[in-house]
């Protein structure tokens, strides 16, 4: 896994000694989930290649969607992962805002018990002729694992340098695969099929929904200020700039829309969400009566639909708790 351009394709290609479909132009190349089977050590394994977020033809949810149903598919089927190399171009001289979103949804998608299942493999190295750019190259892999990877390599990722040759793979998928003897779910099959959440509610989901609605919002300013800059012109040209940038926004605007709505996370996310965030603001202390009725809407969470009858015998205070929290519900519902 990894952005859109890392060398997924690239790597599994030159593993195989065979293109499964590399683009050397500058757009996305791979648009779907492609699995290819090989043998590695008299053992079966196969090798997915998956695309990238902030794909040029793809959005975000487009390949969340792709990745976690292939995951879930697959985990129902019994298939387990040994290994996910996750791919960062070390060429890149400064973390965009791209990698840094894409590493945070694979991180939600993975979930920090399987950081040690990572093989954090950067592509794209100088060759080592070249001292000066690979003098950079090393430094800027020492920040990366200082910053941005530390707590995945705490968590027990490893990471290793694909020197874009076969050899140089086959050394880095014998890593992965040796201490394949654990082989649990990721966080999000563990959420989609265990838990059977909707992908919404996952928290890959939610993290990409925290990120579509912050678009959606910068998105709400650009428009305002462009109305505003249109209302302050007479210049004919810079007006149809304007209104060309504004028929841009628009459109993409219309595009998140409809992501920031199917990624709403559900009422039942939603009540979940509201007794954590009260369970950290309020200490059980001060208030009582909230922690009685936070028990009790977990037991009505838990209890199957139709079976929760002691709803009915509730009384005094423990009845003036569920009502209280059946008004801060009821806030939630009308937001
Ligand atoms: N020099 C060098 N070029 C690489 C390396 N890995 C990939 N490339 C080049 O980078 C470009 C993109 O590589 P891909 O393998 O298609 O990238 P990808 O991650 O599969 O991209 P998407 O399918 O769009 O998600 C191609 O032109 C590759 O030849 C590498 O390690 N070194
Ligand atoms: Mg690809």
């Amino acid at each position: 896994m990894g952005p859109t351009g890392a060398g997924k394709s690239t790597f599994i290609s030159t593993a195989i000694g065979r293109d499964i479909g590399i683009d050397h132009s500058l757009r996305s190349s791979t648009s779907r989930m492609s699995a290819i089977r090989v043998t590695i050590m008299d053992m079966q394994v196969v090798l997915v290649d998956t695309p990238g977020f902030d794909d040029t033809h793809l959005s975000d949810l487009d390949v969340l969607k792709m990745v976690s149903d292939w995951l879930q598919r697959t985990f129902e089927k019994g298939l387990k992962l040994s290994g996910i190399l996750y791919m960062h171009r070390i060429s890149d001289n400064r973390m965009a805002r791209t990698s840094t979103k894409s590493l945070n949804m694979f991180r939600r998608l993975c979930g920090e018990e399987n950081f040690k299942k990572v093989i954090l493999t950067t592509t794209m190295w100088p060759d080592t002729s070249d001292r000066e750019a690979t003098s950079a190259a090393l430094d800027r892999e020492g920040e990366l694992k200082r910053t941005y990877w530390l707590d995945m390599i705490k968590g027990g990722s490893r990471t290793l340098w694909f020197e874009n040759t076969q050899k140089s793979a086959w050394r880095i998928l014998d890593e992965l695969i040796a201490p394949c003897a654990e082989q649990r779910p990721i966080l999000i099959q563990h959420e989609l099929v265990t838990l059977k959440k909707p992908l919404q509610d996952t928290v890959a989901g939610q993290q990409l929904y925290d990120t579509v609605k912050k678009l959606t919002e910068s998105q709400m300013n650009n428009l305002r200020r462009i109305k505003e800059e249109l209302k302050n012109t007479s210049d004919l040209e810079v007006m149809q700039v304007l209104l060309d940038e504004l028929s841009v926004v628009r459109e993409e605007r219309e595009k998140a829309m409809l992501d920031r709505q199917w990624l709403e996370p559900t009422l039942v996310e939603r009540l979940r969400r509201l007794l954590r965030v009260t369970r950290v603001s309020k200490p059980a202390a001060t208030a009582p009566f909230e922690e009685r009725s936070r028990s009790l809407f977990l037991e009505i969470l838990q209890t199957p639909r139709g079976r929760f009858t002691r709803i009915c015998e509730l009384q005094g205070d423990e009845a003036q708790c569920l009502a209280d929290f059946l008004g801060l519900v009821r806030t939630i519902v009308s937001d």
